[in-house]
């Protein structure tokens, strides 16, 4: 499976805490692209795609959401629920959000511009590809 959950060090004091994510230094990829999910609701379900090239890292930096993600072979649920968990999730892994938090805030980090021509956004597609 192409993620990984990677815990964040938290830089906190009695001010309160703070994070830093610096590319390729404690994340896999140089950032090119940031954007962020906001104004979610829990009966709306986001994602059900997968990239061909791009990385991405993600952060429920308010709220909770779960994510599944599918290889082609397997398929796993994670719960994205605190601002120092962020999820990294590589090319060629199919990809459903469900569950928000209502308010949840994801933060994403892409290795990518947007490209509308690199998502994968039919299931039976991604199989094609993944077993080629
Ligand atoms: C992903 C998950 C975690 C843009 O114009 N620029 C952008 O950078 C992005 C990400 C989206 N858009 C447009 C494309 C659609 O018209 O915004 C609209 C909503 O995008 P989408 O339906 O792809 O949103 P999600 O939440 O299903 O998926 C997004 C990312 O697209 C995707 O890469 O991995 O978040």
């Amino acid at each position: 499976m192409n993620y990984k959950l990677i815990d964040m060090d938290i830089h906190g004091d009695n001010r309160g805490k703070l994070i830093a994510i610096e590319g390729t230094k404690n994340i896999p990829f140089d950032i090119k692209r940031v954007y962020y999910i906001y104004d979610t609701i829990p009966e709306e379900s986001r994602g059900f795609h997968a990239h061909k090239t791009l990385e991405q890292l993600i952060v429920a930096i308010d709220g909770a959401c779960q994510f599944v993600l599918d290889d082609g072979k397997t398929r796993e649920k994670v719960w994205l629920n605190s601002p120092n968990k962020a999820l990294y999730i590589g090319k060629n892994m199919w990809r459903e959000m469900k569950h928000f938090s209502y308010g949840c805030k994801l933060m994403v980090l892409a290795s990518e511009y947007y490209d509308e021509k690199e998502y994968i956004r039919s299931y039976d597609e991604f199989l094609k590809e993944v077993n080629a």
